[in-house]
């Protein structure tokens, strides 16, 4: 059966700080290509603490939330739209599971990483929050560097 464009979907992916220090940036990349998934956008980012917390407004009660948000605000990220049939539930399996000692060998976060408050990436859980997240660092001029044609976020 053949999948339509309205089964289509996009996510919001983000390289963690730590990944992008790693020189783990190619790889996850990488990852999401050889799936099959289409990349329809891509950022370098500085994130602003205000950005940080209004991506991840949901943790906003938790007790790590301030530690979360010095993680992602301690070093560029790169920001990536995601496009494809499924690529929303897709990405948070290639991804694996939060706490990376009990992601699966063959995740990202399984062959990556060792810690979750050093976990290497984020995914959007639903494609609803992929909409909302991939607007925050595309519509911020406070870019560091812009590397692919970001002007249909522009409104
Ligand atoms: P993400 O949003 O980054 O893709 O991660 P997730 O859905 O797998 O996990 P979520 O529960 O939404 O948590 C967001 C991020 O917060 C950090 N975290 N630290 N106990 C802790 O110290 C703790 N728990 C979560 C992780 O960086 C997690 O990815």
């Amino acid at each position: 059966l053949v999948a339509s464009m309205e089964d289509v979907e996009e996510t919001y992916i983000m390289v963690k700080p730590d990944g992008v220090q790693r020189g783990l940036v190619g790889e996850m990349i990488s990852r999401f290509e050889k799936k099959g998934f289409k990349l329809t956008g891509l950022k370098l980012f500085q994130c602003p603490q205000e950005l940080a917390e209004e991506h991840y407004k949901d943790l906003k009660s938790k007790s790590f939330f301030p530690k979360l948000i010095s993680y992602i605000t301690s070093g560029p990220v790169v920001c990536m739209a995601w496009e494809g049939v499924g690529v929303v539930a897709s990405a948070r399996k290639l991804i694996g599971a939060t706490n990376p000692l009990q992601a699966e060998p063959g995740t990202i976060r399984g062959d990556l990483a060792v810690q979750t408050g050093r976990n290497v990436i984020h995914g959007s859980d639903s494609p609803d929050n992929g909409k909302r997240e991939i607007v925050i660092p595309f519509l911020c001029n406070k870019n560091i560097l812009s590397v692919y044609d970001y002007s249909r976020f522009l409104i």
